[in-house]
């Protein structure tokens, strides 16, 4: 299975949501199908995709938010398992393409290459119910749409090929991606006629 194909899948359901992405390989194969505001490429900070996605789930209930993940980033912030669980984010759904590579670095072995490591074992071992492995596309999608459809934190690992794609390049830099993917959140937050908590000692606040 191709992490690219997946994507292309998943492509018409998540264009509209709120998406987190990790960097490299699937940052692009995300961007190559189309760019949205509602997509966040995070860079660097490998490891924290997930919990990027559990602030903007936990801050914004109203949305579905996705996060693609990688295995070698997941297993930088294995903590972040338990911090999902223990949240239990039900507008979350974390999606890991496990390709047992850090691919987008030059393909060096991850401790789940040839199955040593079951993320989806350690997802429900910190206490995540719905923790699914998926190793074919038709698979991938039915554990995608009962994501989509359940209300309550999901994850998927996605066994896939350690593929990318052959020409890499985003015509924007992740400053203007995060102010511009933070203005899509205002916005979006402010048509639901949402509006901040008052700050505590402000005129109006207990
Ligand atoms: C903290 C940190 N360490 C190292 C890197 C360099 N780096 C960027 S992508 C990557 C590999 C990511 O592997 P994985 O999450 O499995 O995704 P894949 O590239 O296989 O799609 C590495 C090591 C980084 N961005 N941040």
């Amino acid at each position: 299975m191709e992490r690219a194909k997946c994507l292309e899948l998943i492509y018409p359901e998540i264009e509209d949501k709120l998406v987190v992405t990790i960097m490299g390989a699937c940052a692009q194969e995300l961007y190559d199908l189309g760019h949205r505001e509602s997509f966040f490429y995070l860079q660097h900070a490998m490891g924290l995709a997930s919990s990027i996605g559990l602030g903007l789930a936990r801050h914004l209930p109203h949305e579905k938010v996705i996060v693609l993940d990688g295995d070698g980033s997941a297993l930088m912030n294995l903590g972040t398992f338990a911090t999902l669980a223990r949240y239990r984010p039900s507008n979350l759904v974390h999606i890991i393409f496990d390709n047992g590579s850090l691919l987008s670095t030059g393909g060096f072995d991850s401790h789940t290459t040839a199955g040593i490591t079951d993320l989806a074992a350690i997802a429900r071992g910190a206490g995540i119910e719905h923790a699914v492995s998926v190793t074919e596309t038709m698979g991938f999608g039915e554990a995608f749409v009962e994501a989509m459809e359940r209300a309550d934190l999901s994850v998927i690992v996605a066994h896939v090929d350690a593929v990318g794609p052959d020409i890499y390049g985003m015509d924007f830099a992740l400053p203007e991606n995060a102010f511009r993917f933070k203005r899509c959140v205002q916005e979006r937050r402010a048509a639901t006629g949402w509006k901040p908590p008052p700050r505590p000692g402000s005129v109006g606040s207990a």
